[in-house]
């Protein structure tokens, strides 16, 4: 069952705010010391004086905000992996004639989550939202909420052990109550139809209907008015309607309206069709060029995980600024924030799945596993005009057991949502080749993967790993693929303020020589429809330490992680003032 689609137009309490946390590496408050679950363990929330033999008292115990990464509140968790504690009691809940569930915009990485001692549910994934049902746990008063979050990393997980971000730990959304009326409409998907641009289409699941039971949408504006009669499950609709388009210079949404018996829910919703044509990428049936950059979940002025509606606008603000109509959200699915703010501002989204370098190919449960993270995000974000893209992986090395893996995932999003294209961030394959006495670098995109996608991704560092920052000009680029390429990431790291000659590494000034050598080639390269430059802002990584220059931040940001701008800023805003559709003498 999915979750309850855009929870946040709902009757909502927020339980953000102050929740106590008890650290607790060994899981004493889940495990008995043979390891088997505790049925007395720290979800019953006792205290000393409550049970003889309890030495924990969450309501004497330090508190920590939600929602927050815990790495970035207390000295203490800044390394920290493990398993954490929190509890918080309720507020008091009027509950006649209401459902009432609790849902988590992400907890990262493996939740579990009681209320009064009972266990409402457990989630595996950490950038997904989840929720449980409570109406029948919850007493007049004095109501009582416990969760266990473990960030460890896991060889078997999704990510797996190894990333370059940091592993931010612990209730990083918003935690809200939902209340609906005993029937109500739980999910529902309202897009132009794919295959007709003259209708608009979809289906709505309500909670609690009896077949043969009727809903009601309604788009006031263009006088839509429509009876569904709902089926089990997912009940279909279709209608003609010729709404004005959503793009990025007018991101026009429409107040779309479900009803059933007591329950509305509503939602601003944009109408646009996105599509590919050999190695265009058509919006509304006309090509377009992503000026992009890619982003992680990081505030933009601060290092810490992103979690509020300021936070989205800022990184759009700053995005806008740069000239983007883009934005690559790296490298997991980012908060419900980033992808509204996006509707509303008139950006272009990539949004994808944690799926990243190693990941254990040959195991069913990891693939199930990120076959559920896919199909919660695109479940919260398939109504959002600005998403485009579903990228189901980045840099994965080529095998057979990774190609039917993958497959799998670009199956599921086009199940789940036909509407959009599916992605993935690849690698190329590099040459050299000697013509008349010179060697010529190239650079083909033959992945295998490439042929199930839509859209093709590519990340290279030319100028910063592999080759030398004069050897970038004169690179051939091949694909024969007929698709568009985005070119997913390129950049060179550089702290704020470390100025040098344009050729020494680690100084802005190279920072920028990268990026004018890179687009300048990029603009030689038939098939590229896309760029989404790596990254906007200095991030937390562990895997960098180089002292006095990356102090563990990743610093191929274009601003610093305090939000200052770099030279390179400059360059890539000068590029997006040009027409990037006329390519440069195309190969
Ligand atoms: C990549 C990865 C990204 C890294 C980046 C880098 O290719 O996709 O996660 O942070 O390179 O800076 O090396």
């Amino acid at each position: 069952m999915s979750n309850i689609q855009n929870p946040y137009a709902r009757e909502t309490i927020s339980l953000n705010g102050d929740w106590h946390y008890i650290i607790d590496p060994y899981e004493t408050g889940f495990l008995t010391m043979f390891g088997a679950e505790n049925t007395r363990g720290y979800h019953l929330n006792q205290t000393p004086s409550d049970h003889w033999a309890s030495e924990y008292n969450f309501p004497d115990s330090p508190t920590l905000k939600v929602p927050g990464d815990w790495n970035t509140q207390v000295p203490e968790l800044k390394w920290y992996e493990g398993t954490l504690w929190y509890y918080r009691p309720l507020p008091k809940i009027e509950t006649t004639h209401k459902r009432t569930f609790i849902r988590f915009g992400a907890a990262n990485y493996a939740a579990v989550v009681w209320v009064n001692g009972e266990e409402v549910v457990r989630h595996t994934g950490g950038f997904t939202p989840f929720e449980g049902e409570i109406t029948d746990l919850l007493k007049p008063d004095g109501n009582f909420l416990v969760v266990k979050v473990d960030d460890q990393r896991l060889k078997n997980g999704v990510p797996a052990l190894n990333t370059d971000w940091w592993n931010y730990g612990g209730i990083t959304r918003d935690v809200l109550l939902v209340q609906t009326p005993t029937t109500f409409v739980r999910d529902y998907v309202c897009q132009l139809d794919p295959e007709n641009n003259d209708l608009i289409s979809g289906h709505v699941t309500v909670d609690g209907a009896v077949p043969g039971q009727t809903a009601t949408l309604s788009i006031k504006e263009l006088a839509i008015e429509a009876v569904i009669t709902l089926g089990v499950g997912e009940s279909k609709f279709s209608m003609q309607a010729s709404p004005d388009r959503w793009t990025p210079d007018s991101p026009r949404r429409y107040t779309v309206e479900f009803r059933v018996e007591a329950d509305t829910i509503s939602d601003q919703i944009g109408f646009r069709s996105i599509k590919t044509d050999g190695e265009n990428i058509l919006l509304n049936g006309e090509s377009i060029f992503l000026k992009g950059i890619s982003s992680h979940e990081e505030a933009l002025t601060e290092a810490r995980r992103a979690n509020s509606e300021a936070d989205a606008r800022a990184i759009f603000n700053e995005a806008k600024a740069l000239g983007c109509n883009f934005v690559r959200l790296a490298h997991y699915t980012h908060n419900d924030f980033m992808t509204r703010v996006a509707d509303e501002l008139g950006i272009l989204l990539w949004c994808k799945v944690p799926v990243y370098w190693g990941i254990n190919w040959e195991s069913t449960d990891v693939l199930n596993n990120a076959r559920n993270q896919l199909t919660e995000m695109i479940e919260r974000d398939r109504n959002c005009a600005s998403v485009i893209l579903w990228s189901v992986a980045n840099e994965t090395p080529v095998s057979e057991a990774r190609t039917a893996f993958l497959s799998e995932l670009v199956r599921t999003a086009k199940d789940l949502d036909p509407s959009r294209l599916v992605t993935a961030a690849m690698f190329m394959r590099p040459e050299k080749i000697e013509e008349n006495g010179e060697t010529i670098r190239t650079y083909t995109l033959d992945d295998p993967l490439a042929e199930q996608l839509d859209v093709m991704g590519c990340n290279q560092y030319l100028g910063w790993y592999y080759t030398k920052l004069e050897d970038i000009q004169g690179s051939r680029w091949y694909s024969a693929m007929n698709k568009p390429l985005i070119m997913s990431e390129f950049g060179a790291g550089a702290p704020k303020g470390r100025r040098g000659a344009p050729t020494e590494r680690w100084t802005e000034d190279y920072q920028r020589s990268v990026y004018e050598e890179q687009l300048a080639m990029m603009q030689g390269i038939r098939f590229v429809r896309g760029l989404s430059p790596w990254i906007i802002k200095d991030f937390r990584t562990p895997k960098r330490p180089l002292p006095g220059i990356q102090d563990y931040f990743n610093r191929k940001g274009l601003v610093s992680e305090k939000g200052e701008r770099k030279l390179a800023w400059e360059t890539l805003a000068d590029h997006y003032k040009k027409d990037l559709l006329t390519r440069d003498d195309p190969s």
